[in-house]
């Protein structure tokens, strides 16, 4: 990790409309040239999985890419999108799970039909009491396709819905929770999100192929949420993309990490003091 990277540090006001919103966007977070490369190899993995059978009608949901090219891993400890991470949830994190998805167009007319709202992680609704629920973890969405315009498959979200439980859905099973929007954004965008946000994906209606890649960073202590086969990316990775791949020195050390757990923290501590707590 590079210090010039503190100058992408979380801001007050990014703080502020993250923790009010439960999300945040962050434009021109990837060159043209960059987006361009990483659109390269999306679109030969959907190639590949559509020579295996996929059909090119439906999303691809492609979690652990991570091993798939290294540009992808490159964008785990991405300066100017890691220190709002742990601007957020602080050092004792990893990538507990990364997912793409390629959303082709569908062909069919727009319909009303309620999206698949959700707040991420499964059980941990159920079975954490407390409310509101508590942050866990946060995803990274970097969009590579131009969404916008509403149709193209966008992300949506609820604004301000983090700190609820639970949400009115229609009970007709058409439109869409109250305040919900498009994300609409251009390539290169990335989008900061609070896990416990209302959001869905949606149809695309567009002839646009929809292309985003999902970084999700949790607490050392939550398990992966995919295959997670990033263990063989260990032994080339500097200390603190090591602890980012989930490396640790024990079980124990995820709960209560020493020093050689967590080198963010004592890089942190070296060169941006007041964010360590
Ligand atoms: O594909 C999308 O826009 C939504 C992805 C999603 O729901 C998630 O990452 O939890």
């Amino acid at each position: 990790m590079e210090q010039t990277c503190l100058q992408y540090a979380l801001t007050e006001e990014e703080r502020k409309a993250f923790e009010e919103t439960g999300y945040l966007i962050v434009e021109n977070a990837l060159s043209p040239e960059h987006v361009a490369a990483l659109t390269n190899e999306v679109d030969r993995i959907f190639d590949e999985n559509v020579k295996a059978g996929h059909d090119t009608t439906k999303a691809l949901f492609h979690p652990n890419f991570i091993p798939d090219h290294e540009m992808f891993l490159d964008l785990v400890d991405y300066e100017k999108i890691l220190p709002k991470v742990w601007g957020i949830l602080g050092w004792n994190i990893y990538l507990y799970h990364a997912h793409m998805i390629v959303t082709p167009p569908t062909g069919q007319q727009p319909t009303d039909k309620t999206f698949g709202w959700h707040q991420d992680s499964g059980r941990m609704n159920v079975e954490m009491e407390s409310e509101p629920r508590p942050r866990m973890s946060i995803k990274v969405a970097y969009f590579l396709s131009d969404l916008t315009e509403a149709g193209r498959g966008n992300f949506w979200i609820v604004p301000n819905s983090h700190l609820n439980n639970s949400m009115n859905r229609p009970e007709s099973g058409s439109g869409q929770l109250e305040g919900a929007i498009p994300v609409c954004v251009k390539p290169g965008t990335a989008v900061f999100f609070d896990r416990r946000l209302w959001h869905s994906a949606s149809p695309n209606w567009s002839d646009i192929t929809r292309k985003v890649l999902f970084y999700g960073y949790g607490y050392r202590w939550i398990r992966t949420k995919d295959d997670m086969t990033v263990q063989s990316l260990w032994s080339k990775a500097d200390p603190i993309r090591r602890q980012l791949l989930g490396a640790g020195t024990n079980c124990n050390g995820y709960y209560t990490p020493t020093e050689e757990d967590v080198p963010l923290r004592e890089w942190l501590k070296e060169y941006s003091p007041s964010q360590v707590k």
